[in-house]
C-alpha cells in the first residue's frame, strides 16, 4: 500500500518553535515514525508552504491514501477542497493541535469536508492514527 504524508505551510518549522502548542517532534521525526510503525506502507512525504504546491500534489498523487495536514490552509482554502474532492484517493485531514480549544478561525475546516475523516488535538499521534484509518479501510 502507498500512502503519501502531505504537510502544510510552516509545519516546516515542527520541533523548532511553540513545543508548547505542536510538541517536541520535527517533520522528519514523524516520518521516520511512520516508517517504523508501518513497514508494510510505502511511504512517501512532501511539504510546501504554497497553496498551489499543494493542490499540484494531490492532483499527481498516485497513492491508495493521503493523510493531509493543510495547516493554516484548511481553514481558508476552497482551491484545495475542491482538490481533495477531485481526486479518487481517501485523505484524512490530520491537525496536532486542538484547533477547537483555539481561536475561533481555527474552528472551521474548509478542507474537512471533502476527506473522509479529520483527527484533531492528538498530538503527532494524529499521523499514525490516520494511516492506521487508511491501511484498514483498504482491506
Ligand atoms: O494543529 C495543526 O496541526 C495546525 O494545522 C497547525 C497550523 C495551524 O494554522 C492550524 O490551525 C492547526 C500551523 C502550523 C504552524 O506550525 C508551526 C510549527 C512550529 C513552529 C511554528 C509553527
Amino acid at each position: 500500500m502507498k500512502i503519501l504524508v502531505l504537510n502544510g505551510p510552516n509545519l516546516n518549522l515542527l520541533g523548532t518553535r511553540e513545543p508548547s502548542v505542536y510538541g517536541s517532534a520535527s517533520l522528519a521525526d514523524i516520518e521516520r515514525d511512520l516508517q517504523t510503525a508501518f513497514p508494510q506502507v510505502t511511504f512517501s512525504f512532501a511539504q510546501s508552504n504554497h497553496e498551489g504546491e499543494l493542490v499540484d500534489t494531490l492532483q499527481r498523487a498516485r497513492v491508495d491514501g493521503i493523510v493531509f495536514n493543510p495547516a493554516a490552509y484548511a481553514h481558508t482554502s476552497i482551491a484545495l477542497r475542491d482538490a481533495i474532492a477531485a481526486i479518487p484517493v481517501p485523505v484524512v485531514e490530520v491537525h496536532i493541535s486542538n484547533v477547537y480549544a483555539r481561536e475561533r478561525f481555527r474552528h472551521h475546516s474548509m478542507t474537512a469536508a471533502a476527506c473522509v475523516g479529520l483527527v484533531a488535538g492528538l498530538g503527532t499521534d494524529g499521523y499514525r492514527l490516520a494511516v492506521d484509518h487508511l491501511v484498514r479501510r483498504s482491506r
